[in-house]
């Protein structure tokens, strides 16, 4: 980076007048964001070349992760502190007459994922290049990300989101580096001798022209890469001429149906769908992913035998798990290799994390979808399952049963997940409870048969988005205590943890808080207009609507809380805002009810003068990486309270501990090891354990009627969705009330409620002990260390990619 700042300056103005033919005084903002971004781009290239350089000099293993979704945030602010260059270029365009955050806010927010499992992969890039591991991103470059929600009369609308639409600033398009997909048409076997040929005819072609995207380290030399790949049609100039009326139409229909390819992601998180469009998009970027990478490493090395050697492969989820018969079909069709060394090679090179449990989320894909579609891809997957079930009934002889709840083709469906398993060396769960759950029940036949494969990797957050960029003013507080060592050494946050009862820094981080309280109040009031107390407990629930999350549990707790309130205006609480924020999926019903009755309810109470102000709800639309970096900093409270087993991490959950807030939640996910590293005393655990929750899914016993009857404040809260209660027509919350009464509550949110409410008094007495507070706000920041993707990273690449960190020398 420059580090001079009249360097700085002179290139800045150089590039508004060579990129857009203007001076300071008539460039427009979004000029002087682009020839900001300029400045920062060229440095950064400069050591991209260099690291591919010595990369492929020193012949190092290099890791791709492929990937749907990469929730990448926004990219400029994070530059300039990787960078550390933020202060300098803030004082240069200070000099300038120009405000860094008014030119920051310009930056699109690309929100190419749905939520977690997108937001790792986002976390992961970021950690790679901080250690230095070679590590890239594969995905698809959407020209929509996912929609933007509005709230309008208390609904969810969803728009779409244009994030390309001024140009992405940090992208380099190589069209020399496109590759072409096959879909459709059929194949043709043929025998030359010893081998078979397999040729594709009457096929439609799909340009995969690749974008790439920068991904700089902290304070290091080294540049990875993101590949995002763009669908485009095959022939871009085409002889109008030649074309009579039915060529030109039947060409220009191809064009935009190519054009779908890359244009939307589907906005379900941990749903599947099953349309042919997502498995045209799953092909698309996993096939020109493997063609770059093979087309790479054969520049170099002439055996393909040693490619698990140079290159590691890594899915995440079974979104591409088409890499397995894809890499075969490589290996056998394009580089003359035998199904053995094909198949060695493949589960050498692949490895696949599994990311939930939820049966809705598994992919299946019909067979005659399949074949017809990707008809090599089908040959190769039901020779792998041909293979596969032979090895399972030489293992377990007349045993059907448990050969087809492990074939990957079964009951006319190919099974992601299992062709996943089968075709990689390595499956990880997410979390310690989460990979227990695989081995001993989702996937326990798996784990029997492939016992080596299976292993956990607890997920982890970029700390230096989550806590040095976001919160910069208690990271500086965290440097001044213990010097600057954990922003490349998180494990050295620990040392923070000395100072959890020293008043000074008490009083330091308390002011913190309430300052980046005060930056939310003054968001929410210009937002909602609503005017909240920085002083109130700030309680809040982010993360996409989904049932097993259970906001509906939150929202019962303060339906109860208003109705004592009401009661008796002088209840002794804590003042509380309860903050939620997420999206629902366009189609997922129940979900958009819940944002609803969130909306409606906050309009009641936050103009209830008879409680005095004491509660407070509010619904912040469009929940974004940005926004997040708005909302963790200023929590007092971190809401996690999934139905235990259902969440395979969460990562939210440590995104707020690193911010000093304390966590309520259940013993799910990665809540359990945040529970270990903090210790009884500085998290609020209830309700019921997984093994509870399967024991009633296993044997029954549940009965969501005989808790409704049997506790008044459930009975009234409930009865308050239907009774005309809500400032709403009466009858619109009817199926939310019956999916907890006449279906049974599927998620046990009447069984854990009271176990929540106690929860939630012990919560407010000890937020009254002001010291006790802060000493458990410090104590969760101080062990939140081990929750960096730094230590995620590092493990994956000692026990599965088998890479170590390279470090790049300046050029
Ligand atoms: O592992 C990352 C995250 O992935 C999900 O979001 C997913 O989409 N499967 C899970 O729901 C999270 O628990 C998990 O943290």
């Amino acid at each position: 980076m420059l580090m001079d700042k009249d360097e700085f300056k002179a290139i800045f103005v150089n590039n508004l007048q060579t990129m857009f033919g203007k001076g300071i005084e008539e460039a427009s903002i979004n000029n002087k964001y682009m020839a900001l971004s300029r400045v920062i781009r060229d440095c950064i290239s400069k050591n991209w070349m260099e690291t591919n350089k010595q990369y492929s000099e020193t012949g190092v293993k290099q890791v791709y992760y492929f990937s749907m979704e990469f929730l990448l945030g926004k990219a400029l602010d994070m530059h300039l502190v990787n960078g550390g260059v933020k202060e300098i270029y803030r004082e240069a365009l200070e000099e300038l007459g120009i405000d860094l955050n008014e030119l920051e806010k310009q930056e699109a927010d690309p929100g190419l994922g749905n939520g977690g499992l997108g937001r790792l992969a986002a976390c992961f890039m970021e950690s790679m290049a901080a250690v230095g591991i070679p590590g890239h991103g594969c995905g698809i470059r959407y020209t929509y990300g996912l929609f933007e929600q509005k709230i309008v009369d208390h609904n969810q609308v969803e728009l779409p989101d244009n994030w390309l639409q001024d140009g992405y600033a940090w992208e380099f398009r190589k069209a020399d580096k496109a590759v072409e997909v096959k879909f459709g048409g059929t194949i043709n076997s043929s025998q030359q001798g010893e081998r078979w040929v397999f040729t594709h005819e009457n096929y439609e072609a799909v340009l995969a022209v690749p974008y790439d995207v920068p991904l700089a380290g902290y304070h290091n030399n080294t540049v990875n890469t993101l590949r995002l790949w763009n669908a485009e049609s095959l022939h871009d100039t085409f002889d109008l001429a030649s074309f009579n009326r039915g060529e030109y139409l039947e060409a220009m229909e191809y064009r935009s149906s190519v054009g779908l390819i890359s244009k939307i992601l589907y906005p379900q998180d941990n749903f599947y769908e099953g349309r042919l469009l997502r498995l045209k998009q799953q092909y698309f970027f996993v096939s020109a992913g493997l063609q770059s990478i093979i087309r790479r490493y054969k520049k170099r090395y002439s055996s393909m035998k040693q490619l698990p050697k140079r290159v590691a492969v890594h899915i995440n989820d079974t979104h591409p798990a088409i890499a397995v018969p894809e890499l075969m079909r490589l290996l056998m069709d394009q580089e003359e290799l035998s199904w053995d060394d094909a198949w060695k090679i493949t589960t050498e090179t692949i490895s696949y994390t599994n990311h939930t449990i939820m049966p809705e989320a598994l992919e299946t894909w019909p067979v005659e979808m399949f074949k017809s579609l990707l008809p090599r891809m089908y040959m190769i997957v039901h020779e792998i399952n041909e293979r596969v079930c032979r090895s399972l009934w030489d293992a377990y002889p007349g045993d059907w049963e448990r050969i087809r709840s492990m074939a990957v083709i079964a009951d006319n469906m190919v099974h992601m997940a299992r062709l996943a398993v089968v075709g990689s060396h390595s499956v990880n769960g997410v979390a310690q409870i989460h990979t227990d759950i695989l081995k001993e029940h989702i996937m326990s036949n798996f784990h029997k048969f492939y016992p080596k494969k299976f292993n956990n990797k607890t997920n982890g957050i970029t700390h230096r988005r989550w806590l040095l960029k976001a919160n910069p003013e208690l990271a500086g507080i965290i440097t001044d205590c213990i010097g600057s060592g954990w922003i490349t050494d998180p494990q050295k946050l620990e040392e923070f943890g000395r100072f959890d009862t020293d008043k000074i820094i008490q009083e330091k981080v308390r002011k913190v808080k309430h300052n980046n309280k005060k930056i939310l109040a003054k968001y929410i009031k210009e937002k909602t207009g609503v005017t909240i107390d920085a002083r109130s407990i700030f309680d809040v629930h982010i993360k996409r609507i989904h049932s097993y999350k259970r906001q509906i549990l939150n929202v019962f707790h303060i339906m109860d809380l208003y109705n004592r309130l009401k009661e008796n205006p002088s209840l002794a609480i804590t003042p509380r805002t309860f903050i939620f924020a997420g999206k629902a999926a366009p189609g997922y019903y129940i979900a958009k009810q819940t944002i609803k009755l969130i909306s409606v309810l906050a309009s009641l109470i936050n103009k209830d003068k008879d409680i005095k102000g004491k509660l407070k709800v509010i619904f912040l639309e469009n929940y974004s990486v940005s926004l997040g970096e708005l909302l963790f900093p200023a929590a007092d409270v971190s809401e996690q309270i999934s139905t235990a087993s259902k969440e395979a991490s969460g990562t939210g959950n440590m995104k707020f501990m690193l911010n000093g807030a304390v966590t309520i939640g259940t013993l799910d996910g990665a809540n359990v090891e945040i529970h270990d590293a903090v210790g009884d005393d500085n998290i609020f655990i209830f309700g019921l354990t997984s093994q509870q929750v399967f024991d009633y899914y296993n044997h029954g016993g549940y009965d969501a009627w005989q808790v409704y009857s049997s506790d008044i404040r459930i009975k009234t809260v409930l009865e308050q969705l239907v009774n005309g209660f809500l400032p709403y027509q009466r009858e619109e919350f009817r199926p939310l009330y019956n999916s907890l009464l006449a279906d049974n509550d599927e998620f046990f949110v009447l069984r854990d409620f009271d176990a929540y409410a106690k929860a939630q008094v012990e919560l407010d007495k000890r937020y009254k002990q002001k010291n006790k507070w802060i000493e458990m706000s410090i104590h969760n920041i101080a062990q939140a260390g081990i929750f960096s993707s730094d230590r995620t990273i590092c493990e994956y690449s000692r026990d599965i990619w088998h890479t170590k960190p390279v470090v790049i020398t300046k050029p």
